[in-house]
Parts: C-alpha cells; structure tokens; sequence
C-alpha cells in the first residue's frame, strides 16, 4: 500500500495522501563531549558550514535529507558501493550486509578511517549490518525487526553528488552500536558512520502491480472528467 501511494496516490491526489502518512523520524540524542554530533560529521564528509533545518542539515546549497526511518530499512541496487566515514565509540566496527556477513573491518578512528566494499551483484531487499568486535559484539541491521531488540539502530541521511555521469544518491548511514541494556547506551548515533552509492534496479522489475495500475487510470479519468 505504502508503494501505491507514493506511485500514484500522491501523484493524483497531491497532498492529501502525505498528509495521512505521518513521517516516522528516530529521535536522536547529543553525543558525549568530546565526541561529534551529526552537523559536525557531515561537514567532516562534505566540506563547508551545515546547519540544521528540521531534521535535514544544509549549507544553504546543498541539502542533506533525513531519510523517513519507514524507508531506511533496507535497499534495492543493481550494484552497489559503501565507504567508511566515521567511528566516534570505544568499540571496533566492521561493516557488512545480512546475506554476505562481513565485508570489511574499520580501519583508523573518528574522522579519519578506512573500509571499503563493492557488489556488483546487487539484489532487491539488501539489509545492511554492523557487527561488533572486540568487546562489543551487538550486530545491528538497518531493519530494525532483525535486531535483538527490535530497536532502530540507523538514522539515514541522502544527499544528491553530481557525477560526471549525472546526479548520484548518496546515503548516510549513522549506527547506535549498543542496546539499551548497556549503562553506556547513549543513542548518539555516531558509532558507525558510513556512505553508500548504489545503482538503482532496472525500471522493468519495479513495475506497479496491476491493481495499481486501475486505480491509476481511475484517478486520471476522474481528473479528465473534473477538467471538462
Ligand atoms: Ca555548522
Ligand atoms: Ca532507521
Ligand atoms: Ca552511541
Ligand atoms: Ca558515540
């Protein structure tokens, strides 16, 4: 249903289907002193002044987003890339995904780290992890049911980059690494930061369902009709 109304509620009936679709934002909390909060990390990644406007950040020409926590859980991508950004927690972080494990072990720490991986295999539904080491061993997915808890460990950020090929999405993803079980708990979500690129899937496998396809018609007829 969500599909359908983001495909051709809202294109017919305008704002009266976001209005029903209330957004579902994660809260976030301040990071610890000598730690950086979300604004400072994003000005660490793309340069430049950010300043927070609602939930997004930008720098009065560029726009980085909030991604509603309903639409952050898991991607489709032909092919896909991520790129470690940040680690501001006292545990060690590797990056990897549901169906492939571990990709890739954090190098480095705060703003300057490494780790990097590329699929060019893509695949519809790809969740996306944080695993533990260490200590600290709590494995997070970005599809909060997966999670032992069943908490939102990811809040998601994207920004458009202008390639030379065009405009990519770019994706933020900001992990909290404990549960709310540890006394240090405390839901910066800064533990983790890493950016992903992908290829999105071929229109032909994202085609609307049939019965989308009706009620579309229905809503251009009813248009038709008003216009006459
Ligand atoms: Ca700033
Ligand atoms: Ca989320
Ligand atoms: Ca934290
Ligand atoms: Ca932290």
């Amino acid at each position: 249903m969500k599909k359908l109304c983001e495909a051709a509620l809202l294109v017919v009936f305008g704002s009266a289907c976001a209005a029903t679709q209330a957004a579902t934002i994660t809260p976030v909390f301040a990071p610890p002193a000598n730690e950086k909060s979300h604004e400072q990390i994003i000005e660490d990644i793309l340069g430049g002044d950010f300043s927070q406007t609602g939930n997004d950040f930008t720098d009065g020409v560029r726009t980085v987003a909030r991604v509603d926590d309903d639409a952050d859980q898991s991607y489709d991508f032909a092919s896909w890339s991520v790129l470690a950004q940040a680690v501001w927690a006292g545990a060690s972080q590797s990056f990897g995904t549901v169906e492939d494990g571990v990709l890739f072990i954090v190098g480095g720490d705060e703003s300057s780290v490494s780790g990097s991986a590329f699929d060019p295999d893509g695949g519809q539904g790809i969740v996306f992890k944080r695993f533990g080491s260490e200590y600290q061993t709590l494995e997070i997915h970005t599809d909060p049911a997966q999670n032992p808890n069943g908490q939102d460990h990811v809040v998601t950020y994207t920004y458009t980059v202008d390639d030379v090929d065009g405009p990519v999405t770019s994706y933020l993803l900001f992990f909290e690494d404990l549960n709310e079980t540890s006394p240090l708990a405390d839901w910066d979500y800064n533990d983790l930061v890493v950016e992903l690129r992908g290829t999105p899937l071929e229109q032909d496998t994202l085609t609307p369902e049939p019965g989308s396809l009706v009620l579309m018609g229905a809503g251009v007829l009813v248009l038709l009709r008003r216009r006459r």
